[in-house]
């Protein structure tokens, strides 16, 4: 079914396995393939396909990690893929970038010659003025940046600073442990405390929480921090509600009682950990009372957290991103990682933390993948994903470089996910800018394209897969022949190339040979291709004995402080006045960042964009359950479903994400009253930071 390029310039590049057509037959036949979703559980999927269409996906039961269970957006996975509005050809805009957009289609061999024209162009006078724009779509490293990244490395481009998600937290787990390094996912089931901190498992870490779920039956203890009541909360013992922002403050009144009540582990502190004298200074100005009141909890809540954490073995800590997207996030992270450190928690298979897993997987890693000797020396210039929006806006000057003249998007959609949208819109709406989408729908980011260009889904393409949850590598065969004229990204900038007469080697090969060249050896290709995934061989309890991958083995302490938000009363007084709740806006269940959202089985369930409000705020503001809202602050609004909820604290509003703009009801989310602010470590986002009033639209 793929259409061959008929351009003459092109045709000579190689179709990738995953465009072959496969033989349809009406048996039922099974295909081993991964989840390529953002989410920490990387689960192994087992496809059945009938006379060449999949007629359903569910999770195989052998993987140890993910054991058979899928989330409900996967398992709806063919209603994604075979869904009437996917964008199956090229399509060129016809009409102006702030009228209502217009495509017409185009072929594949038009598009090719006019990008490659344009790209050209932009490229004779500086390619830095071309940004890439990309990100977790799907997390595979083929149809991620392996083609992609030769291709912006051979043309020059500028790079993007990928840090829209986890960059605070991994640079905090690099500064403190050297690497993003944790426990093996499965040992929780044998802790017999787990604090469940800024993670809501039941939602975006299921297979996780089916651990957690055993140690509980086993008598664990189980702790949910978040400042929402998640339906992870409600399975919880206990549930601590603390402010937004303030993880940093309670892990530091921790070390207080640590010290206070001789709970350390001095042994271990003494053989493997950096700088805890000065640490331990700091820690000591955070009592019960001052902690509590920077947390909005009780002193008793803190004492009791601690007298668990530091009495109870083996305590485990499942951290995960939520906490780190406030301006002190890199630091939270530091201060919560250095906890098992200083109880000794390591010591054990099933104590110690867990954010990301990703680090396992680097030693094992093919570092050129994507060629970075293409560049040849030339400029690359960083271009910061998650502050698009001024990006877009900003002239060429001395210390930015080139006005950015031309953006190609893939595996995201940053008119809807990226903060501060009406900066990001006003961006993409600039009628000078090149903007080419790769898609399987027309996002919001689509629908500012001058082409969009048709992508395969995973079922259709050949892929390879870490997990930052678990430590297996994944294969992902393709199920299915692409549908109409779509082609995985690989062959898209594999054309690309060519269209700009690229004719190195690096371009010719196929995604087979791309798979193949992912990992070293040690990752055994034919048991990965046999079974559908590697386990990677490591050690069990990896910091028993220190050994953290950090320069010296050492865990290190220096400098970890905390770091209260933007906005808050604290840090900015004179706005809380003016906009005095506290907006977090994590995912709903049902989506997958901006991902599943036009997948109406999936957005009934989710029915509206919601924000939840306490039954005080709702009365002080006479606001009733339901009505419909306006959200806004300086930057912006948008208007919404208000949910009256115990699902929130006094004071704290929560904005579930991440509708589509064109879906929410005055056609904006919420990412118009988030700002561009970056967190103290990794120059992430702050989407949790964000002060807003709320009043009847
Ligand atoms: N169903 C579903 N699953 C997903 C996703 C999705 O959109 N939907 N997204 C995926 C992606 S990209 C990622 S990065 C992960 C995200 O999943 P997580 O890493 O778990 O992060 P979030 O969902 O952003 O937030 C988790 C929890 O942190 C809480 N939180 C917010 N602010 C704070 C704070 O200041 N302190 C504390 N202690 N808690 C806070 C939120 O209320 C939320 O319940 O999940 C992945 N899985
Ligand atoms: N307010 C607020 N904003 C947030 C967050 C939040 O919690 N609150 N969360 C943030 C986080 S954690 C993240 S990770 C980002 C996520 O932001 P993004 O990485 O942009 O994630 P998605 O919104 O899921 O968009 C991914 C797009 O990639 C497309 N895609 C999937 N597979 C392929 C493929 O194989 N090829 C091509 N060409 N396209 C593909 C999908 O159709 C989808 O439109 O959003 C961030 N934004
Ligand atoms: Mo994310």
């Amino acid at each position: 079914m793929s259409a061959a390029p008929t351009d003459p310039a092109v045709s000579h590049t190689p179709q990738p396995d995953s465009s072959v057509a496969i033989a349809s037959s009406s048996e039922i036949r099974v295909v081993k393939g991964a989840c390529p979703h953002d989410c920490p559980d990387t689960c192994a999927l087992r496809i059945s396909v009938q006379d060449g269409r999949v007629i359903k996906v569910q999770g195989q039961a052998e993987h140890p990690s993910t054991h058979g269970a899928l989330c409900t957006k996967v398992s709806r996975y063919p209603e994604r893929t075979y869904h009437a509005e996917r964008v199956l050809h090229p399509l060129k805009r016809v009409s102006a970038k702030h009228e209502a957009p217009r495509f017409e289609r185009i072929s594949w061999a038009q598009a090719l010659t006019e990008i490659g024209g344009r790209l050209k162009a932009i490229a004779d006078r500086d390619p830095q003025a071309i940004l890439p724009y990309s990100y977790a779509g799907t997390m595979g490293m083929v149809q991620g940046e392996a083609m992609a990244g030769r291709f912006f490395n051979r043309l020059g481009a500028s790079c993007l600073d990928r840090t829209i998600c986890a960059s605070a937290g991994g640079a905090a787990l690099t500064a403190t442990y050297g690497g993003k390094v944790g426990m093996h996912l499965p040992h929780y089931a044998q802790a017999r405390l787990i604090l469940i901190w800024g993670s809501n498992s039941i939602a975006s870490n299921l297979h996780f929480w089916t651990f957690a779920n055993q140690a509980k039956r086993h008598g664990a203890k189980l702790i949910c921090i978040d400042p929402r009541k998640t339906e992870t909360a409600d399975k919880c013992h206990q549930h601590l509600a603390l402010l937004p922002g303030t993880d940093g403050a309670l892990a530091l009144g921790l070390m207080h009682e640590l010290i206070a009540h001789d709970w350390l582990d001095q042994d271990y502190i003494d053989r493997h950990v950096d700088g805890w004298a000065e640490l331990r200074e700091r820690a000591l100005a955070w009592p019960p009372e001052r902690t509590a009141e920077e947390c909005g909890l009780t002193a008793d809540e803190v004492r009791t957290l601690a007298r668990d954490y530091a009495t109870t073995a083996p305590a485990a800590i499942r951290l995960n991103y939520g906490m780190q997207r406030v301006r002190g996030g890199g630091n939270a992270v530091r201060l919560i990682a250095l906890l098992p450190c200083l109880t000794g928690a390591w010591r054990h298979p099933a104590g110690g933390m867990l954010l990301s897993s990703s680090g396992w997987f680097v030693p094992f890693k093919n570092p050129s993948l994507e060629r970075p000797e293409l560049r040849a020396g030339r400029p690359s210039r960083l271009v910061n994903m998650s502050t698009i929006g001024d990006d877009l806006l900003r002239q060429a000057g001395p210390d930015f470089g080139p006005r950015i003249e031309a953006v190609i998007v893939y595996n995201s959609n940053p008119v809807a996910v990226a903060p501060e949208s009406p900066k990001v819109v006003a961006g993409f709406q600039r009628e000078d800018l090149l903007t080419v989408v790769l898609e399987h729908f027309m996002t919001d980011t689509a629908d500012l394209a001058d082409y969009v260009l048709p992508a395969t889904t995973q079922l259709e393409h050949l892929d390879i897969h870490t997990s930052y949850g678990h430590t297996d590598v994944l294969l992902n065969q393709p199920a299915i022949a692409p549908l109409g004229e779509s082609k995985p990204n690989t062959q898209i900038f594999r054309e690309l190339a060519a269209a700009m007469g690229f004719d190195e080697p690096a371009f010719l090969e196929d995604d087979t040979a791309l798979v193949r060249q992912a990992f070293k050896a040690e990752v055994d290709f034919d048991q990965l291709t046999e079974q559908g995934w590697f386990t990677l061989p490591l050690a069990q309890a990896p910091f028993a004995e220190g050994g953290f991958p950090a320069p010296g083995g050492k865990a290190d302490a220096r400098g970890a402080d905390y770091l209260p938000n933007y906005e808050s009363r604290r840090s900015d007084p004179a706005l809380a006045a003016r906009y005095p709740l506290a907006m977090i806006s994590p995912p709903a269940r049902n989506f997958l960042n901006s991902s599943f959202v036009n997948v109406k089985s999936l957005r009934d369930i989710e029915g509206e964009q919601l924000l939840e409000m306490n039954a005080e705020d709702a009365a002080a503001r006479a606001l009733t359950d339901g009505q419909t809202v306006r959200v806004f602050n300086d930057r912006g609004s948008y208007q919404c479903r208000l949910m009256v909820s115990e699902r929130a604290r006094a004071g704290v509003v929560h904005g579930l994400g991440i509708w589509w703009r064109k879906l929410g009801l005055d056609g904006r989310n919420v990412n118009e009253v988030t700002h561009q602010r970056l967190t103290d470590l990794g120059r992430a986002p702050c989407f949790y930071d964000c002060l807003v009033e709320v009043a009847a639209a």
